[in-house]
């Protein structure tokens, strides 16, 4: 079932598209939550961390990778930043492509306070 970001990554709706590369999409969330809220999508249809196999394990991991080599990129890695990946209904899951939210710009905050 195509998703709004599968719109994203055929072009068919507009992003602020921050990088790609034959795996992965990255593009400014809409929404921002942070001064920074930049959203890791991978190519292949992957619709929950929870529908992911051991052989989409890389896919998984270059969105990790993907973040982290844009925060060293854009200047804010040791200042430090966030990596959250929503799962289903009670992780606030809303659109199911899986995706990894990088939050930065500011101090966080910790969670539980
Ligand atoms: O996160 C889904 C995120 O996707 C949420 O933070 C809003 C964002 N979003 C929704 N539509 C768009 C478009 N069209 N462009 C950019 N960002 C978008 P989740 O973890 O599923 O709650």
């Amino acid at each position: 079932m195509p998703t709004i970001f599968h719109k994203i990554i055929r072009r068919e709706i507009p992003a602020e598209i921050v990088h790609e590369d034959e795996h992965l999409i990255a593009f400014r969330d809409i929404a921002p939550q942070a001064p920074v809220h930049v959203l890791f999508v991978p190519k292949e249809s992957i619709p929950t961390l929870d529908a992911a196999t051991p052989s989409q394990a890389e896919t998984i991991g270059r969105l990790a990778l993907a973040a982290a080599d844009y925060a060293r990129r854009e200047g804010f890695a040791a200042d430090g930043y966030r990596i959250v990946m929503n799962c289903n209904d009670h992780g606030g899951q809303t659109v199911y492509q899986m995706h990894l939210h990088l939050l930065a710009g500011a101090p966080l905050g910790r969670f539980g306070t």
